[in-house]
């Protein structure tokens, strides 16, 4: 009842922040095997500990427009678990952003973060500022006022802030240029997702779709069959999207689908072109919002304001835009398609209930996305290295290692599911893993 007593504790306790309690929720059941078999965890109430951020920070961020308006919006940085490295993970800059919203990022974070065998804790802020539509000097202001205020906070061994959604190489280098402002020393291993010529690392960029479909490669090895001729449905076409059609095309598959706010594109042939995934690139620079503009360009289907879960003609889906893009309606179409491989990629982009249907659905196989999409982070990891060692690595050096990290977190998640009885079953095997680590950590190191 430890599980239950916990999870409804919460449920009481935080009742306004379904996202979380969500987050929670997967991560606890699915770790169930490991906890049952560790009684010890209960006395330490670790659970509870595990719910808590170690510290929420709210700040004001006031900046003002090209008009001279005055606008203000709430920061946030949640430092959720520093047991097995400084905290580590992305900025988010959305209008829909709130302290459940980070939170949960924060919680999922950790558990990713420990999947990648590298020392980084868990970490997550952002802002409920909408960066739609603002111009470059709007973006500017507001990046250097929120670091302003954010930057006593952080630090290279202390929290190392990236990118997320609505923050790019831009973005970064604005909040880059403020820290340093503010400090007076170059210490660039402060923040991740840099641009080149200040210590930002190769394939950074890409790493999160890479290394998705490297997890997939080995997905597929696993039930004797092969990337090549796949067709790919992936939902987004930001960051994410880019560097897993970039993959894909490079390795004989094809992205045909892929989708935005605005609807979805159906491209029978592909994006596979690099003037396809060029026009992509700057669609999205230009407006995140719609893409549409793509299907009239290259003359395919748009079907506006559809999603295309449940169509028939893909192998494989890949969910890489927000959270909770895919319910339960949407999984139970998806299971008449036929289509045998759900790989998660944006963060927590199943409803709790639609994964728990598709994970008991015989002939597909899920995967969770604190294991996909682990790689991103593996590689703001990787550039921490670097920036510490003060030298660059190469593009085939960072390649090796991440598909390295992508092969051990698919075989550590397999091997933790294994142990406990549980076949060939991803989710819980990703979560037994990276809680394993979190929780071992956070023991040794006493009562607090
Ligand atoms: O969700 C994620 O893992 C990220 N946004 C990347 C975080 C990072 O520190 O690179």
């Amino acid at each position: 009842m430890y599980i239950e007593n916990t999870i409804n504790e919460l449920k009481l306790k935080y009742e306004n922040e379904p996202e979380f309690l969500q987050a929670v929720e997967e991560v606890f059941e699915s770790a169930r095997p490991l906890i049952e078999a560790h009684p010890e965890y209960e006395k330490a109430d670790l659970l509870m500990r595990m719910a808590e951020p170690e510290r929420m920070i709210r700040f004001r961020v006031v900046w003002t427009d090209d008009e001279g308006k005055v606008h203000t919006n709430v920061g946030y940085r949640c430092q959720f678990n520093g047991a097995i490295g400084p905290y580590k993970g992305g900025l988010r800059f959305q209008k829909n952003v709130n302290e459940s919203i980070i939170k949960f990022l924060g919680f999922e974070q950790t558990y990713k973060n420990a999947l990648t065998g590298l020392p980084i804790g868990g970490g997550k802020g952002g802002s409920d500022f909408d960066p739609s539509g603002k111009s470059d000097s709007e973006i500017l202001r507001f990046c250097q006022s929120y670091m302003t205020a954010l930057y006593r906070y952080i630090g290279a061994d202390t929290d190392v802030p990236a990118g997320d959604m609505g923050v790019g190489k831009r973005e970064i280098g604005y909040l880059f240029g403020q820290y340093r402002r503010l400090k007076g020393n170059f210490e660039n291993g402060v923040l991740t997702g840099k641009g080149l010529s200040y210590g930002g690392s190769l394939i950074r960029p890409e790493a999160t779709g890479y290394g998705a479909i490297y997890y997939l490669c080995e997905v597929l090895k696993h039930q004797n069959d092969t990337i090549g001729g796949k067709r790919i449905g992936v939902s987004g076409y930001g960051n994410v999207a880019w560097g897993i059609m970039k993959k894909a095309a490079e390795l004989g598959a094809k992205v045909t689908y892929f989708s935005g706010p605005d609807g979805y594109v159906h491209d029978e042939n592909g994006v596979i072109t690099e003037e396809k995934i060029a026009f992509i690139e700057e669609m999205r620079k230009n407006d995140p919002m719609h893409c549409e503009p793509y299907a009239k360009k290259f003359g395919c289907e748009f079907v506006k304001g559809e999603k295309f879960w449940g169509v028939k003609d893909v192998d494989i889906l890949m969910p890489a835009a927000v959270q909770n893009d895919v319910d339960l309606e949407h999984a139970k179409k998806i299971k008449e398609s036929g289509v045998k491989y759900y790989i998660e990629v944006a963060n927590m982009p199943t409803v709790y209930e639609a994964l728990e249907y598709l994970r008991k659905q015989e002939g597909i196989i899920v995967a969770p996305s604190k294991a996909v999409n682990a790689g991103g982070v593996g590689v703001s990891a990787l550039e921490m290295s670097q920036n510490a060692m003060r030298l660059h690595w190469t593009k085939e050096e960072v390649d090796e290692h991440l598909k390295k990290m992508m092969v051990n977190i698919h075989r550590e998640s397999m091997e933790a599911a294994k142990e406990y009885g549980l076949g060939y079953d991803l989710v819980a095997g990703a979560n037994i893993a990276g809680f394993k680590r979190v929780a071992e950590a956070m023991i040794e190191q006493g009562i607090f």
